[in-house]
């Protein structure tokens, strides 16, 4: 606790004591470090007659910083960490885990790391916009070689610090280049959207998407939401595997949104963290955002390597603008840049280089593909024994399909803000208050115990 105490430098002593620990006398010498301190607007002063005493206040200069709330996601991670109960299990955060409870680093990655130390690389800076390999791989990763926008030379591509500091880039990019757009998200979206384009100071609002009454997609208010929007804004989309609700549109769902985007001139904004993880196939989960590309359309997608690679913590991602010329992508990439460079200057190597060593080697890529099934598989089937569990436990029948029918990661229980909290103090099962599971970090061996604790949640706490 920050005490607040004067310490009055005794009047009688017509000395100072400068920060080098020197006694300064009434000469010009201490005449210049009073002006120093003057303009200090924390150091209080006060007058002795022709010397200025200051008077040392140690109060914090960061008095008026408040106490900032824990993260809703990253914050239950902490929490789970200082819990000592042996039950306990962490299905906060949306991290890979092995039936075993462990976190998981993909063969390919090991293998990919060592050919780099084979290869002795270097740690030179990158260039702002990333590394090259890497820029060129993510982007045929998610449109496909060959695709148009590539061929064309019309895509933006700037390495970026995973999927959160790719999307900052793009906000940032909003914020200097559209002024007063606004950006439509989905209600309910992953909680940091919010977060990022509050500190980029793009305006936002949100889109029906989840209907609780049929625990789906509220697709007649979505679309009526983005056709009442004003003209030329933004529709931020989760590309596949919706955070946190689990359900996607469907391919002719995709087509009427497209649809209504282009008709209202507003530019489509995807957000692709889960690639491979929906279905277990890289192509199948990057068909919503080759669907926009193939009509012509310009639009923005951010990257992520956290999940499918389990590249977590060595943020890889990249921001993809797509253009309608090449012209228009060369700017835009110089824009990304200028703005990259004041606030991290470069991105980081190792995770490029796993990415790239990855996607660039058909054997390794064809082996990644292999892995992210098992990972896909392993959620898969965590999910139908949580349905199981809970379908044979339950006495008063409630119908838990949608858990089957929710994919990638996580399961939307809709469990309220209080019967989550019972999960977590009762139970020990740390979860974020929307409701929200990650069955990536669920067991088999876990589930039973999991539907024991949300059907007592469900049930009995209202
Ligand atoms: N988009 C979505 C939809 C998303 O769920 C995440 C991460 C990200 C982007 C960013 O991930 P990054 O590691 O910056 O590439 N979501 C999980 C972790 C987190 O909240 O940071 C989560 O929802 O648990």
């Amino acid at each position: 606790m920050a005490s607040t105490m004067l310490s009055l430098v005794s009047a009688a002593l017509p000395l100072q004591e400068n920060h080098k620990g020197k006694m300064n006398l009434g000469s010009s010498d201490c005449s210049t470090f009073l002006r120093k301190e003057k303009r200090n607007p924390f150091m209080k002063t006060k007058s002795f007659g022709r010397i200025n005493m200051a008077i040392a206040v140690n109060t914090s200069r960061f008095e008026g910083v408040t106490m900032a709330p824990p993260d809703p996601i990253l914050g239950v991670s902490e929490a789970f960490r200082a819990d000592n109960s042996l039950m306990k299990l962490n299905l906060g955060v949306g991290a890979y885990r092995t039936e075993e409870l462990q976190p998981y680093v993909l063969n390919v990655v090991k293998k990919a790391e060592n050919l780099m130390l084979e290869r002795g690389e270097n740690k030179e800076y990158l260039p702002i916009e990333g590394l090259a390999a890497f820029n060129k791989v993510t982007a045929e990763l998610l449109f496909g070689a060959g695709n148009p926008v590539i061929e064309q030379q019309r895509l933006a591509t700037v390495q970026g610090l995973s999927g959160t500091g790719s999307l900052r880039l793009a906000a940032a990019l909003i914020e200097r280049y559209f002024p007063g757009a606004k950006v439509l998200i989905s209600s309910p979206t992953w909680g940091n959207h919010k977060n990022i384009f509050n500190d980029a100071r793009v305006p936002w609002s949100e889109y029906r998407y989840y209907d609780p009454k049929t625990v789906g997609l509220d697709f007649d208010g979505m679309i009526s939401d983005i056709k009442a929007a004003p003209e030329g804004s933004f529709v931020l989309l989760h590309g596949c595997a919706h955070n946190p609700t689990g359900i996607d549109p469907t391919p002719e769902q995709w087509e009427k949104i497209a649809d209504v985007i282009q008709e209202k001139n507003h530019i489509p904004f995807f957000d692709v963290a889960y690639q491979g993880f929906a279905s277990g196939s890289l192509d199948a989960d990057a068909s919503s955002v080759r669907l926009f590309a193939a009509r012509g359309m310009e639009l923005l997608v951010a990257q992520s390597y956290s999940k499918n690679l389990g590249l977590y913590a060595e943020r890889i991602g990249a921001i993809n603008v797509v253009c309608s010329s090449a012209d228009a992508a060369a700017r835009v990439k110089s824009q990304l840049k200028r703005i990259a460079r004041p606030m991290y200057s470069n991105p980081p190597i190792h995770g490029a280089r796993i990415v790239a060593n990855v996607v660039g080697d058909p054997a390794l890529f064809n082996e990644w593909k292999e892995e992210m099934e098992l990972m896909a598989g392993r959620i898969k089937n965590v999910r139908q024994k949580l349905f199981d569990s809970l379908s044979a436990k339950d006495k008063c029948g409630k119908d838990w399909s949608f858990i089957l029918k929710q994919i990638g990661m996580f399961s939307f229980t809709g469990l309220s803000k209080v019967q989550s909290e019972n999960m977590t103090n009762k139970w020990h099962v740390y979860m974020t208050k929307d409701g929200r599971i990650s069955l990536a970090g669920l067991s088999l061996a876990k589930c039973e115990y999991l539907a024991d604790a949300i059907i007592d949640s469900f049930h009995c706490v209202s």
